[in-house]
């Protein structure tokens, strides 16, 4: 199958799933679930869940069997988002198109909004008839990931008023901030699908530079694309003060940069045969988008 079909079938499969895992809009007290339910749907790219799907695919595993847990990493992204619009930190108006959620709800229900996906997601982590030990790894992998040395760590760093400029710090805050959590939806695809040793670690590294690519195309996408199709307001990151790829490198070299870490990680996938064409391709994607 053409990878754009592909990408279009995995990402309607996990939007199903995604609908069908939140509570309905009805469930007391009404307007957290809407809260929840608003933001996870508002769209969005799903690239975390279709990393997971496609990792597991490689593993021999069922769609099915994995979107709990690729459904899960969509909720902490989700969680992540609705916190880091929030006017503590961000103070971002729109996301994905729509009015963030503390725009549409009101700051407390945003944050709790955002603090019950987070739950969710591990609750979600615990289902499916997976090996025990699996579980668990996956478990630790994802709560590491989100945490104050993963994710929140490298929020608390971005966040930073006086920022150390230097390419060191810049790796830290994208490795965590963004590189941790889709690291980890490709080990949980993997893990959860029996793959270990070599291949693991192929795909680990394959996502490392995923992650990479990823936030230096974000950053250069909030100086040069299209506020329609990125569903937000342009230079945000200048709005912010923030530390990013074209403030410390230019924008050409910044692209080259992308460029160069997407062909480190597709060489990543050399132990793979065809099987891998999805990743590959979405690695490309990941650098080649405009959204
Ligand atoms: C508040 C705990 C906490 C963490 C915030 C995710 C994050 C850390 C901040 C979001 C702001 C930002 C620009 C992060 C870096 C890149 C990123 C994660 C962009 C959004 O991800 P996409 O492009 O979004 O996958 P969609 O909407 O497509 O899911």
């Amino acid at each position: 199958m053409i990878f754009k079909q592909k990408l279009e079938n995995t990402t309607a499969l996990v939007n199903r799933a995604l609908s069908e895992f939140l509570p309905p809009a009805d469930t007391k007290p009404e307007e957290i679930h809407q809260a929840m339910r608003y933001s996870v749907l508002a769209g969005g790219k799903r690239l975390r869940p279709v990393l997971a799907l496609a990792a597991a695919e490689l593993g021999g595993l069922q769609p099915e069997m994995i979107l709990p847990a690729a459904c899960a990493l969509e909720f902490l992204h989700t969680y992540s988002l609705i916190h880091d619009d929030l006017p503590a930190m961000d103070n971002d108006d729109f996301r994905r198109g729509m009015p963030t959620c503390h725009k549409k709800f009101g700051e407390a229900l945003a944050i709790l909004a955002g603090d019950a996906l987070l739950t969710k997601a591990f609750e979600l982590l615990t289902w499916g008839n997976f090996p025990a030990e699996l579980k668990m790894q996956v478990l630790r992998e994802v709560a590491e990931a989100a945490g104050s040395q993963g994710l929140i760590g490298g929020q608390a760093a971005d966040i930073r008023t006086e920022q150390e400029i230097s390419e060191a710090n810049l790796l830290y805050i994208h490795q965590h901030k963004t590189g941790e959590l889709l690291t980890v939806a490709v080990r949980t695809g993997a893990v959860l699908s029996g793959l270990q040793g070599a291949k693991l670690e192929a795909l680990t590294a394959y996502a490392r530079y995923l992650g990479l690519a990823f936030q230096i195309t974000d950053d250069i996408l909030d100086l040069t694309g299209e506020e329609i199709k990125l569903g937000k307001p342009l230079f945000s990151d200048q709005k912010n003060a923030k530390l990013t790829y074209p403030a410390l490198f230019g924008l050409e070299k910044s692209k080259a940069m992308a460029w160069e870490i997407m062909q480190q990680g597709l060489q990543c996938l050399d132990i793979f045969s065809e099987e891998a064409d999805f990743l590959a391709g979405l690695l490309q994607f990941v650098v080649k988008r405009d959204y």
